[in-house]
This record gives C-alpha cells, sequence and structure tokens, in this order.
C-alpha cells in the first residue's frame, strides 16, 4: 500500500505542503489542475509548475485525481471526439511526469452529492451528510428555479459553472438511458485505453457518490455487478477502479471486501474511508474508525493485506474537528488520524504474519 494524500494546489488549499511531509509514511500527492475547465487539454507549464511544487518536498506526482470528463462524451454528441482527442494529449503529458494513474469519473452533471456539509455530530464535529427525502423528493427543474431567484442559495457540490448551465444540461440528458450512459463509456475508453497502455497509465474510474441515481440521471458505476461489466468494457490493466469503500458503502447493499478479493489486481488506486448508514438512508460520513459507521474498514484492510496489494491509497473524506476551517471533507486533522489507523492497521496484519521488522 503506497500512502498518499490529496492536496488541491498552492493558494486552493488550507493544507500545506509543509504540514502534509510530517503525516508518517505519505509519499505522493494525489492532485489535478483544478482551474482547467473538464474538457481542455492541460497546459505543460503548469503541470510542471504543480511538479515542481512537490519536489520541493521529496513527494512524487504519480497519482491524478481527477482529469475530468466533458459532459459532452458522456452524453455521447458529435463535439466529443474533439474532447476525447484532449484528454488523450493530457494523458501524454501527465506521463512525462511520471504519473501512473488517472482517477476520472463518469456521473453526469455532478460529481458527489450532499445536502449538507457541516452536520454537526454527537462529539461536536461537523461532516458531510446526504438527507435522501431531500434529493428524491426533488424536481431538478424546480430546484434549478428556486436557486436562480436566491443566488445565496446553492447545494453542496454544486459549482457556480455548472449552475449557469443546469437547466439545459438536465434538457441534454432528459432522455439518456442507463445503456446510452454505458455506450458513450464503452466509446471513450475505447479510445482512451490504448493511449494509457502506451504511456504506461492507468485510468482508474472512480464510483458513482452516491452510488444510484439522482434526479432521474442515469448511474452506472454503483455495484459488484456494474464494476464487473465496467472491466469487462476493455479488458487492459489500463482500465481499472479507483474502489472508494465510502461511495460504494452509502449502499450497506455493496460487499466492498467482496469487490477488493475479486478485483484487487484492477484497482490501482484505494479511497479508504467509512460511512454511518442510518435506517431510512441518510448518510453521514464519520471518522475512519470501523466501529464509527457502517464499512468495515478493518476488513478493508485486511482484504487488501491478504491480495498484497501495491497501488495507491488515501484516507479519504475526514471531518472537520478541532475547530479547524478547511474544504468540506478535505481537512487535516481528521484525515490525518485516517492514515494512522489504516497504517495501524496494516502493520498490525504485517507483523501477525512476521513481516514487520
Ligand atoms: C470527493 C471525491 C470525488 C472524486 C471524483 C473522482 O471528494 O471522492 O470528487 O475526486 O469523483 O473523479
Amino acid at each position: 500500500m503506497r500512502m498518499t494524500f490529496r492536496w488541491f494546489g498552492e493558494g486552493n488549499d488550507t493544507v500545506s505542503l509543509e504540514q502534509i511531509k510530517q503525516i508518517p509514511g505519505v509519499e505522493g500527492l494525489v492532485w489535478s489542475l483544478h482551474d482547467v475547465p473538464a474538457g481542455d487539454e492541460w497546459p505543460m507549464e503548469k503541470i510542471e509548475e504543480v511538479k515542481g511544487q512537490a519536489d520541493r518536498y521529496g513527494f512524487h506526482l504519480e497519482v491524478v485525481e481527477s482529469v475530468n470528463v466533458h459532459e459532452d462524451i458522456k452524453l455521447g454528441l458529435p463535439s466529443r471526439d474533439q474532447y476525447i482527442e484532449n484528454y488523450k494529449r493530457t494523458i501524454e503529458k501527465l506521463a512525462k511526469v511520471g504519473v501512473k494513474v488517472i482517477c476520472y469519473n463518469f456521473m453526469p452533471i455532478f460529481d458527489w452529492l450532499r445536502t449538507d456539509l457541516h452536520k454537526a455530530g454527537a462529539d461536536g464535529s461537523t461532516a458531510l451528510f446526504y438527507e435522501k427525502s431531500k434529493i428524491h423528493n426533488t424536481d431538478p427543474f424546480e430546484l434549478v428555479k428556486v436557486i436562480n431567484q436566491n443566488s445565496a442559495l446553492t447545494m453542496p457540490g454544486w459549482e457556480p459553472e455548472r449552475l449557469e448551465h443546469l437547466t439545459s444540461l438536465f434538457e441534454a440528458y432528459r432522455n439518456v438511458t442507463e445503456e446510452d450512459l454505458w455506450n458513450h463509456l464503452q466509446y471513450f475508453l475505447e479510445e482512451i485505453v490504448p493511449v494509457a497502455e502506451r504511456n504506461g497509465i492507468k485510468m482508474a474510474i472512480h464510483p458513482d457518490d452516491p452510488p444510484w441515481s439522482i434526479f432521474g440521471l442515469p448511474r452506472i458505476i454503483t455495484s459488484q455487478q456494474n464494476l464487473r461489466r465496467f472491466l469487462k468494457l476493455a479488458d487492459s490493466p489500463s482500465n481499472g477502479i479507483t474502489l472508494c469503500t465510502g461511495s460504494l458503502g452509502a449502499n450497506p447493499d455493496n460487499d466492498i471486501i467482496g469487490m477488493i478479493h475479486e478485483f484487487h489486481e484492477r484497482i490501482p488506486f484505494a479511497h479508504i474511508r467509512n460511512v454511518s448508514v442510518f435506517e431510512n438512508g441518510d448518510f453521514m460520513e464519520t471518522s475512519h474508525r470501523t466501529t464509527d459507521g457502517t464499512v468495515d474498514i478493518a476488513g478493508v484492510v485486511k482484504a487488501y493485506y491478504e491480495n498484497g496489494f501495491t497501488g495507491y491509497a488515501r484516507p479519504d473524506h475526514g471531518r472537520h474537528i478541532w475547530g479547524e476551517t478547511c474544504r468540506p471533507g478535505y481537512g487535516l486533522y481528521d484525515r490525518a488520524l485516517g492514515i494512522m489507523y489504516l497504517w495501524g492497521l496494516w502493520d498490525a496484519y504485517a507483523k501477525q504474519a512476521g513481516r514487520l521488522n
């Protein structure tokens, strides 16, 4: 397990590289060019700038999260070919600075979605929260109207740029089915995977978060069965998964440990975090500890250990603790605690196997 830490870039993150350097066992940064719009080719100067920053602290940049996929690719529009070309050029450039894994997702319109970014827990910390009924009973077009009338009102995970085009995007997806989305994903992979192979890069799709349809939009990277289907779309080591225990874990039917045993050779990147799922389907993000949530994190790490996992891992969203002000889910403290929990488990399994000096 090669430990990494997500960093949003200079001036874009409350956590400094100096701080990350002091977390035990972190060898690399999980990074992106967050100001480059989805679909554009990444400029080499900007890539090299981040490389220079990482080099000063001795971090590698082998994992990118994410190179986002333009909506036209997910919609299967004729304009997708240009965006796919740009994506290929970006892959080639990233290989030049030593990138080995590119995380991306194929969720229509939204990335992760929550209804509250600072839900208070019993211990006084706050964390990301999803209230199912708020999303399920909401007509997206009504919601867009309300948001447009009141600019102070927004939904977590909805960035202003996306909001501007929201109505037309919902219109565009009106007749797109899950099967269409599978076809569009296949088209994308057929183009991208050979380029990734030639450049020694593993593409790693991130599961949908939450792993079910929202606002009637199709979502397909949601379950073991669908991940199996996904891997068959392009049967190559360069077509892999970012196995996110928190995203998949929001649906308690998902057997995450079973997925690790089945797919481990195709998991170049592990996102490890816990989530507490309530009976009504709401869920709240918790500390990484197994007993604090619904996901058996100790079992997850054990499954990776038993399969000799040598891929990259990172702690995922943490709670906001000790008064920290930070990007929602991405503070220093709880993620650093998460890392120590993951190392604690890993080292204990290694010790048990007589492999820890
Ligand atoms: C949330 C993350 C996701 C993830 C993307 C991958 O914090 O897990 O935003 O980075 O979905 O493309």
